[in-house]
């Protein structure tokens, strides 16, 4: 359980050079000894493979500061060969698309800055994949669909969304993050990027949209956080 609520706030904590100096040369932190070279740690630590127990991680110069997030232990990899997305709820024509034929449709990309609410952000993460509102209106939603709740094949995670938030134009299925295909330590092969909300919207190894007569709280919802998750700068 890596709760985002216990995670140490680090920002604006002081820490030394010899700390970090330390921690690099800590074999405790699950970090696999590799080519010594300071692009191939850089490579290790990127795609936050390292849980950061410490919090201490995300304050070292690597270019990508974001942090694992999973709600279970462990998510069963799934290949883009092997994903589907189902659309349905209330809409007239629920649909199941592959990889490919997510590929197919039109791409949006953009730029944002990454903000949990716990308090790490990521400046100038690169995002591109299908807004959202393409597959909504692909699916002809009913009169009665007033919200979108999303799925994650890790079994567990759901989060939500009012259709006006969800139809944002910053609001994509994400196939692609950081200039890559989505990785699996960030939810790939297809996780949510909801632009302008707390990461904790933006649901990873995303499996299935909803549409519902009503907004229904996600996982960390239930927890205590904020049914709206946006982000007030
Ligand atoms: N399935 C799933 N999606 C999730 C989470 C999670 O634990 N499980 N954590 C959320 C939170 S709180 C954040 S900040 C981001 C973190 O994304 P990252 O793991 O790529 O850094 O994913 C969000 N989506
Ligand atoms: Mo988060």
């Amino acid at each position: 359980m890596d709760s985002p609520d216990r995670d140490t706030r680090t920002t604006g904590t002081p820490v030394g050079r010899r700390v970090i100096l330390g921690l690099i040369g800590l074999g405790g932190l699950g970090i696999v000894a590799g080519p010594a070279a300071q692009d191939g740690l850089s490579k290790l630590l990127a795609p936050a493979q390292v849980r950061d127990p410490t919090g201490l991680l995300a304050l070292l110069p690597l270019g990508n500061n974001f942090r694992f997030y999973s709600v279970v232990g462990s998510v069963r990899e799934k290949s883009a060969t092997d994903y589907r997305l189902s659309v349905g709820g209330e809409v007239a024509t629920p649909a199941e698309y592959t990889m490919a034929q997510l590929a197919q449709l039109p791409q949006t990309a953009f730029t944002q800055t990454f903000h949990c609410v716990t308090g790490w952000t990521v400046p100038d993460v690169a995002w591109s994949g299908v807004r959202l509102s393409t597959l909504l209106d692909r699916a002809d939603p009913k009169r009665t669909a007033t919200a979108v709740r999303f799925r994650s094949f890790d079994g567990t995670y759901t989060e939500s969304l009012p259709m006006d938030k969800a139809r944002g134009d910053d609001v994509i299925v994400a196939l692609r993050m950081l200039d890559a295909p989505v990785t699996h330590d960030h939810g790939g092969p297809v996780r949510m990027y909801v632009g302008g909300q707390y990461g904790y919207k933006s649901t990873k190894w995303l499996s299935g949209i909803e549409l519902t007569t009503q907004e229904i709280p996600g996982y960390w919802e239930r927890r205590g956080y904020d049914l709206d998750g946006t982000i007030d700068d």
